[in-house]
């Protein structure tokens, strides 16, 4: 893997985003309802082509990418299998830029990437065509409904049931069961919803369905949470589905989100990087400004000590994060890994620098409306959506392991 740098390119398109996110989509999520999905702001979004962008990759670049020159999904979506040139890390990009202006937007773009970006990846034509379009101009939200009650972390054990429908045979299920903590449910126009088809084979049994949001026996309720995006529960009462609805194959479900965690998580890393680094300005600006005990707060060796330890974790887990999406483009064998770990120390990284930035700041921080204070409400839930820091390093360990034991070693002290 060759020592990571932006090209000025990319470097004057993360620029452009930023000052997108602080001129233009900032006052847009302000106007926005806490807790409700804003569409206004998704179709800012999608005006500037960054909703389909997610999914083309960066122009020129994207070699199997979607037909229609230049155009995406926008112009009618099609069947090719994108390629990944740059995916992973063009998403990081967008989404860290747009972090640091406004992280509502960021959230927004995101959650149409994780909804959708299944269907994208392993949805059949007529899917990718109904759907694909319609999530890049912003028109349809979607959601990824993986976790449930019993089963957030240890997802393989989902319980939401898919039993065959007696009316159908074969080709249908009826969907019974929950789903909790659904980001955009449950305002969602679809749902990438996982359902056992099988039981007693684990992470085998799973298949992935698209499931509109107005089927049969489908509703939802919204949870208050620590968030300014929508989460809610979902209930599943006999919904029926098919096998048109069936996104990759029967049984192959568990790949499928899998495959999207993969992409998505050191994403989200990049997310808390550009949270981090929003944070860690506002303390600079600070720091040089306020004065205490007859000079700046700067000149304290205690304070520039913290803002170089702040910038110090922050630059290093930007770097871990784009790492890991260029390993994920370049179809790096170690992805699990590299994702885990550019998720874990992005976002606890970006913890820590926005705790200490708010010490920094001392009370004004943790006024209703302060910058600060909305990072801290931001900042926590990363640590536990898409796979707790926890289970990032059982995937880590699981890998380094397996790694191990696969080149027939042993550890020094054996
Ligand atoms: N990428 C690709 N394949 C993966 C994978 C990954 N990151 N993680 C697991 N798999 C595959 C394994 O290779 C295995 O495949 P086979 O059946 O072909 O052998 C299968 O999935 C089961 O893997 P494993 O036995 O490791 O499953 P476990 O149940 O022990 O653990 C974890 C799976 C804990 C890693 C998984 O459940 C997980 O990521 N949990 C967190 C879920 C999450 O992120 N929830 C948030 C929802 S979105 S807000």
């Amino acid at each position: 893997m060759p020592v990571f740098s932006l090209d000025p390119v990319q470097t004057a398109w993360c620029a452009e985003l930023r000052e997108l996110a602080v001129g233009t989509l900032r006052p847009l999520a302000a106007r926005g309802e806490p807790g409700r999905v804003n569409r206004p702001l998704l179709a800012a979004l999608a005006e500037r082509g960054l909703l389909n962008r997610m999914f083309t990759g960066p122009p020129g670049v994207s070699p199997g990418g979607f037909p229609g020159a230049g155009g995406g999904f926008a112009n009618g979506g099609g069947s090719a299998v994108p390629g990944e040139a740059g995916r992973a890390l063009e998403l990081c990009l967008m989404r860290e830029s747009l972090a640091y202006g406004c992280t509502e937007a960021e959230t927004a773009l995101a959650l149409q990437g994780l909804g959708a970006w299944p269907v994208a990846r392993a949805g059949t034509p007529a899917q990718r065509a109904r759907w694909l379009p319609e999530v890049t101009a912003g028109r349809a939200v979607a959601a990824f409904a993986l976790s449930e009650p019993g089963a957030g972390s240890d997802a393989a054990a989902l319980a939401l049931r898919a039993v065959p429908d007696p009316r159908t045979g074969r080709d249908g299920w009826l969907l019974t069961g929950e789903k909790q903590w659904i980001s955009n449910a449950p305002e969602a126009d679809f749902y990438t919803v996982f359902a056992r088809t099988a039981e007693g084979i684990g992470s085998r049994g799973i298949t992935a369905f698209l499931v509109p949001a107005d089927r049969p026996g489908l509703s939802g309720s919204a949870l208050e949470m620590l968030s300014p995006h929508p989460v809610g529960r979902l209930v599943f009462d006999g919904t029926p589905v098919t096998a048109a609805d069936v996104v990759g194959e029967p049984g192959r479900g568990f790949r499928v989100a899998m495959d999207t965690l993969n992409l998505f998580r050191p994403s989200v890393g990049a997310f808390a990087v550009g949270m981090a680094q929003a944070a860690l300005d506002a303390t600079l600006a600070h720091t040089a400004a306020r004065t205490a005990f007859g000079g700046p707060l700067k000149d304290l060796q205690s304070v520039a000590h913290q803002v170089a330890e702040m910038a110090t974790r922050t630059e290093a887990a930007r770097l871990l994060v784009l790492s890991a999406a260029a390993a994920h483009d370049a179809g790096d064998p170690e992805v699990p890994r590299r994702s885990a770990m550019a998720k874990l120390f992005a976002t606890e990284t970006a913890q820590y620098v926005v705790d200490t930035a708010v010490q920094l700041h001392g009370a004004r921080a943790l006024q209703r409306g302060h910058l600060l204070e909305h990072l801290y409400r931001e900042v926590r839930a990363p640590r536990i959506y898409e796979g707790a820091s926890e289970i990032q390093r059982s995937v880590v360990a699981k890998a380094l392991y397996a790694r191990d034991s696969a080149a027939g070693r042993r550890g020094s002290g054996t």
